[in-house]
């Protein structure tokens, strides 16, 4: 089978091709009304913009190139990442040099580790991961090429060029940081051969004899990679790109994104609220206690983490992938079995909560599922990695495949800049159902 970029040459111009025509036959017709509660909303449920990678279906969840998650949760990173640009799954000899190519751009430059070992101490590791990207920005192809008057249909070429060698420096980066913030010991370095999910769970040095340590990497960075355009991280991505700046800027901003409390940010919330829980009740809280604890944390404002979606309405497959790997590799783990627990509560005080705050004349909580954040900790907990600020670089490892494969294929399209018409609350008073 071809390489990747081989695999993308050939398919890149019938999609363009493709594009085209859906743009000439239905270009003038209606995909989705705004409503003003929409535009004050968050432009939630607006259908205003393409993403081929992926596609989150409310009552399904993700599915990405066709494939509901769940059906492919075997697929390992370096597969997904040749699924979501080329729609295919490689073959083995595709999948190996992948792997090779990785091999060969792993090295991480040392002026990364000068920058970030003058960083504060009491740094956020998000921020030590977006300066790390920033950094190695100077080197990036794809500002390189355009400087030097590259054609526009070239532009994904320089596109996946950064990507691999950002993606290949990703897990050597990010583990690098976890043992220097963390006073770990020294840098481990990449092991040429060995799988991108595996190594970077050999880099950050926690023990795993019997292996189930890489597998949940594999599944971690399977798992989180892509969630269709519309969510915070890829959205930033997709606009700074739509910019032309190049793979590093908008991957770091996509990133600078999901570092919030409501969007990547979330797993290690919910893990912290989860040890909060234990030791406040000594261990595996009984349901009557969780039931109290989590209202508590409602009635102080604050949301419990984990629960809830902008699109989903049924329990994420992600959180039910993770769950199942819990049950079969920790089975009697306290964390995870808490983490079990507020499972059977939560979904019943937040539909509770709800109608409280609907009677209230405030807004339902749209759903009360687990979203992938809500397990996701208790799994790492239990290797061993219990710096949970530390949670949402893995996430963003993995989320830097979505965002630069959807980058990948926007520069290959064509994509325009992004330009959304923004509407003054006076425009609406006088305008809007006059
Ligand atoms: N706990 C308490 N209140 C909630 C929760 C929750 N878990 N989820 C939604 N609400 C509230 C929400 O804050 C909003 O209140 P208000 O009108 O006072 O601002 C109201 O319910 C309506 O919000 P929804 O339409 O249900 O949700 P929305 O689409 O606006 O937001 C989330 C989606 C994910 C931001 C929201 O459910 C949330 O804050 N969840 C907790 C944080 C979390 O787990 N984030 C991770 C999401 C996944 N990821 O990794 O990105
Ligand atoms: C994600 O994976 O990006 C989150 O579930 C948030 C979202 O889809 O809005």
């Amino acid at each position: 089978m071809a390489t990747l970029q081989e695999t993308l040459a050939q398919k890149i111009p019938a999609w363009r091709e493709e594009i085209g025509k859906v743009r000439k036959e239905l270009g003038g017709k209606v995909v989705s009304e705004v409503t003003i509660n929409q535009a004050y909303g968050g432009m939630r449920g607006v259908k205003g913009m393409i993403c081929d990678t992926s596609v989150v279906e409310p009552d399904k969840g993700l599915i990405v190139r066709g494939h509901p998650l769940l059906e492919i949760k075997h697929l390992w990173p370096e597969e997904i990442l040749f699924l979501l640009l080329t729609g295919e799954m490689p073959d083995d000899e595709a999948k190996a040099a992948l792997q090779q190519d990785y091999d060969k751009r792993a090295q991480v430059p040392e002026y990364v580790w000068d920058v970030l070992e003058v960083m504060p101490p009491d740094s956020h590791p998000m921020c030590m991961l977006d300066t790390a990207i920033l950094v190695m920005e100077r080197e990036s192809v794809f500002r390189q090429w355009y400087d030097k008057g590259m054609k526009r249909e070239d532009y994904w070429l320089a596109a996946l060029e950064d990507a691999l060698t950002l993606l290949a420096r990703l897990p050597g980066v990010a583990a690098g940081m976890y043992r220097l913030r963390y006073n770990k010991g020294s840098r481990i370095d990449w092991t040429p051969g060995l799988d991108w999910g595996a190594n970077f769970g050999n880099m950050l040095g926690l023990p795993d004899p019997t292996g189930s340590f890489a597998k949940l990497m594999r599944l971690y960075l399977n798992f989180h990679a892509d969630h269709e355009g519309g969510n915070v991280s890829a959205f930033t991505c997709h606009t700074v790109g739509s910019a032309l700046s190049d793979p590093y800027y908008s991957v770091s901003a996509g990133l600078n994104g999901l570092a919030g409390p409501l969007h990547g940010l979330a797993n290690q919330e919910c893990l912290s609220w989860i040890l909060e829980l234990m030791e406040k009740m000594g261990g595996v809280p009984s349901e009557e206690a969780l039931r109290d604890f989590a209202f508590e944390t409602l009635r102080s404002g604050k949301v419990v983490p984990g629960y809830g979606h902008a699109v989903l309405r049924v329990v994420d497959p992600r959180y039910a992938g993770f769950l199942e790997f819990g049950k079969e590799y920790m089975p009697t783990d306290p964390v995870f079995a808490t983490v079990e627990r507020v499972f059977n509560v939560i979904p019943k005080v937040l539909q509770e909560y709800s109608e409280e705050r609907v009677k209230a004349g405030k807004a339902p909580i749209a759903n009360c599922w687990p979203n992938v954040d809500a397990g996701s900790g208790a799994l790492l907990y239990h290797y061993g990695l219990t710096e949970f600020p530390y949670y949402t670089v893995l996430f963003s490892v993995s989320r830097s495949m979505g965002m630069l494969s959807q980058l990948i294929l926007n520069r290959a399209m064509g994509t325009a800049i992004t330009r959304p018409k923004s509407v003054s609350t006076e425009w609406v008073k006088k305008n809007v159902g006059k």
